[in-house]
């Protein structure tokens, strides 16, 4: 685990001696940020610390919605705050809003590109998930985990790692997941409310988004998009579409899958890969960044087409 920090390292003392903590995830949040939130959400409301869970978007991933106190999510910054805490973001930029300077920062991550912007940083780029080096956390610091403490944290090294298939999940892992099994969390209710709750919309836009595959190097790149306009004709959220990255990526030939979306008049870049090429490279061309496997980066240009030749140069595959 790397740590640099201003002050000791402690969450716990932190959090009681905070009068009001500001618990932040990131922009396109998904299942890693927003469990680990609330699971030191479910912690401050069982020990009735004052905080909130924060996030600049309205429309969350829905699918998350079983998890306890997500409704409590806002994103209205409250009024007073003397602690961030940030939770699975390599940078304060991956949270697209400005807070009060002076405050005591806390920067939980796993993300190899982590900058230490933190006051406090635990940083472990070893961790498959933010939501493993959360649990270590709370283990080495002897929180209480409850329930639905567990059942978040499972959640986020569920997803994160791809239902435990990505190359940083170890032994560790699978002993956290026996100790969160131990706490009561119902893997197959968990699974049930996050896998078998889709909307009938994103079976409408998949196809138009898998209609828009194109093979470059050989096979070895694929790339993919997402029209505006396709939202509004069926309705989908445009998180529900983001599982079509790793639909390509089962293709056999394919190694790295491209996925472009327009995001405010500029193009938003997905990477996925499986493993031979680093992403997190290519994604810092262009001011991103991300994991290996996994990166993403906004191209400041208006056409899709535009950014993919970019992305496509930095490529660059020897085929
Ligand atoms: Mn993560």
């Amino acid at each position: 685990m790397k740590t640099k920090n201003i002050e000791k390292q402690n969450i716990k003392d932190s959090l009681k001696e905070a009068r009001y903590t500001l618990i932040v995830t990131h922009t396109n949040p998904d299942a890693d940020t927003i469990s680990c939130a609330l699971a030191l959400s479910n912690y401050c409301y069982e020990h009735k610390i004052k905080h909130k869970v924060f996030n600049t978007q309205k429309d969350l991933p829905r699918e998350l919605n079983f998890l306890n106190k997500f409704d409590k999510i806002t994103n209205q910054l409250p009024k007073f705050y003397d602690l961030i805490i940030y939770v699975d973001c390599a940078n304060r930029y991956r949270v697209k809003q400005e807070f009060k300077n002076d405050i005591k920062i806390i920067n939980i991550d796993h993300h190899q590109s982590n900058d230490f912007f933190g006051d406090i940083n635990i940083v472990d780029d070893t961790k498959a998930s933010t939501a493993e080096l959360l649990y270590e956390i709370f283990e080495k610091e002897n929180f209480t985990i409850s329930k639905d403490m567990a059942t978040c944290l499972y959640v986020g090294i569920y997803d994160d790692s791809i239902a435990f298939t990505t190359p940083r999940v170890d032994q560790r892992t699978f002993q956290i997941l026996d100790k969160l099994l131990s706490l009561g969390i119902n893997p197959s209710y968990i699974a049930e409310n996050l896998l078998q709750r889709d909307s009938l919309a994103k079976y409408r836009a998949i196809p138009k988004i898998l209609n828009t595959l194109e093979l470059h190097f050989e096979g070895k790149v694929a790339t993919i998009y997402l029209k505006p306009k396709w939202i509004e004709q069926t309705g989908v959220g445009v998180q529900e579409c983001d599982e079509v990255v790793d639909m390509i990526l089962k293709i056999s030939i394919v190694q790295i899958v491209a996925y472009f979306r327009k995001v405010d008049n500029k193009v938003r870049v997905s990477l996925r890969g499986k493993g031979r090429y680093d992403l997190s490279d290519i994604a810092s061309n262009f001011n991103g960044g991300g994991h290996k496997n996994a990166a993403g980066c906004t191209i400041d240009v208006s056409k899709v087409k535009e950014a993919k030749k970019m992305v496509l140069n930095k490529l660059n595959i020897q085929v």
